[in-house]
């Protein structure tokens, strides 16, 4: 996998939607049933990003409960700089749902509070303001409303703008810009599997009617054996220099046959030329290589915002006020396997990776664990005087490995490996092994696992993989968490 270009962004951060503010670009990604919600990156150069928020990280913003089900809750942003505010527009798939904007001063946050659009149906909502007054919101379908974003207010009927390339499914996450002369609409298309691409068309007006582009897809790795799959979900953005760019969602399956993708639908960049006033697009541009192990030693108040967790975390069960310098989880429901799980992760972002995390498990039970949803997850856990390892693929649940488990606060330790000879059609994508680290620092493997089960081939939906920390029953403290990334 050695020429594969990689990510600017890895790790679960799909739909990606980027906009400019003089010198700065500021990127947003769905977030699903995780909270908080809607991570916010910022770059000076769109490679490089760093991510210094997440929009929705309070319950007025964001309602996930245990009735919203994994790869329910938040789906695709739009991000745009207008009239010297940010907007974000996002479809809320839960409770009723909808499409809700927000607003802020600062895309650090804070984000205003939700502005309801009760009359904008659909999902993958866009805005584009017209400089008559006029502001679009386009969803999915492709249909498009002329809305009030400040108050949620429509006008008039939806009209229908576009279905796309006819014959081929899933019109959606519409982005509409003016460029030039023209008022492009561009779409994905295909369905956000292998079969996902790229399209355009443009008008004179806003509101069409619109042309389609003779060279459509302008970008899909359909049927090739690009190693970046399920190319699509774009979003453009000029640098100042005049030149354009492109950010679209992509994986990389692993292992033999069909390919197993691990870590979700990861952002990556590509450059875009012009030619006959429609857009080109190049090759994808790989993001900076892989960084150092980062230690979370949970020293201060609050938690950094790469922490995500299922639906919520209220501060009664995830605290660094309980134990300065720790990490506490209180735990709820019956764990991994239920919705209302106490659990905190970060994305898995590299094919091979590493973590580790010291737990005290004197007033309750919980561990590390890899998870994909609450039916595919493997875990190292500390229950009962025993350190044993789980495994969870959809009906079944089985304990792989255990041994005693000495008094005391445990080192416990995930490496991921990825598949060294993944040619061979029967390869797994990678490898997930569980361990401890004995006194004398050397770390003892209880069990390695085929990591294929834990891939959206095989769990379906939109998320990837997390990990993370998580308490089963009682009163678990976790000191710090390495995450290291191991990349070839
Ligand atoms: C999103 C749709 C899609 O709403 O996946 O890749 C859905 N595209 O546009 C969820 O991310």
């Amino acid at each position: 996998m050695t020429n594969t270009p990689t990510p600017v962004i890895p790790g679960m951060h799909p739909d990606p939607s980027v906009c400019r503010a003089g010198e700065d670009y500021y990127l947003v990604c769905s977030s699903f049933e995780y909270f908080p919600g809607i991570p916010v990156f910022h770059s000076r150069d769109l490679v490089n990003w760093t991510q210094i928020g997440n929009a929705l990280d309070r319950t007025s913003q964001l309602l996930l409960t245990a009735e919203t089900p994994s790869s329910a809750g938040i789906y695709a942003p739009t991000l745009r700089h207008h009239d010297g505010r940010f907007w974000l527009i996002v479809t809320s798939v839960s409770h009723g749902g909808g499409n809700v904007v927000f607003t802020a001063t600062d895309p650090a946050g804070p984000w205003s509070d939700p502005i309801l659009l009760s009359e904008v149906g659909g999902i993958d909502p866009d805005l584009a303001w017209d400089g008559e007054g006029n502001c679009w919101c386009t969803v999915a379908g492709v249909s498009q409303y002329r809305i009030d974003p400040s108050t949620g207010e429509t006008f008039g009927l939806p009209q229908r703008l576009w279905s796309g390339t006819p014959g081929v499914k899933a019109p959606e996450a519409p982005h509409l810009y003016r460029i030039g002369d023209h008022w492009y609409l561009m779409i994905a298309e295909g369905g956000t599997e292998r079969g996902h691409g790229v399209s355009i068309a443009r008008g004179l007006a806003p509101d069409g009617p619109f042309e389609p582009c003779p060279a459509n897809p302008i970008l899909s790795h359909r049927s090739t054996d690009d190693p970046v799959q399920n190319t699509g979900h774009a979003d453009l953005v000029q640098r100042p220099d005049g030149s354009w760019w492109m950010v679209l969602l992509g994986v990389r399956p692993g292992g033999g046959t069909p390919g197993w993708h691990l870590l979700g639908r990861e952002t990556f960049l590509a450059p875009v030329s012009w030619a006959d006033g429609w857009p080109v697009v190049g090759e994808l541009v790989s993001g900076p290589a892989a960084g150092e192990a980062e230690r979370d030693d949970f020293a201060h108040t609050g938690l950094r915002p790469c922490w995500i967790s299922p639906r919520d975390r209220p501060e009664r069960h995830c605290t660094t006020g309980d134990r300065p310098g720790w990490l506490t989880l209180n735990a709820r429901g019956s764990g991994l396997d239920d919705p209302d799980v106490l659990f905190v992760g970060r994305r898995q972002q590299h094919l091979s990776c590493r973590a580790r995390t010291v737990i005290d498990t004197a007033d309750g039970s919980g561990g590390l664990a890899v998870r994909f949803d609450e039916d595919h997850h493997y875990e190292i856990e500390v229950a009962s005087g025993e350190v044993r390892v789980l495994a969870r693929i959809g009906p079944l649940r089985t304990v792989v490995a255990s041994r005693p488990a000495t008094g005391g606060p445990l080192v416990l330790g995930v490496q991921v490996d990825e598949a060294v000879e993944p040619r061979d059609p029967r390869s797994g994508p990678d490898t997930i092994s569980f361990g401890v680290e004995e006194s004398d620092g050397t770390f003892t493997v209880l069990a390695s696992l085929d990591g294929r089960y834990l891939s959206t081939e095989v769990a379906g939906g939109f998320t990837g993989r997390v990990i993370g920390m998580y308490a089963a029953t009682g009163t678990v403290h976790f000191d710090w968490f390495d995450y290291e990334p191991l990349d070839r």
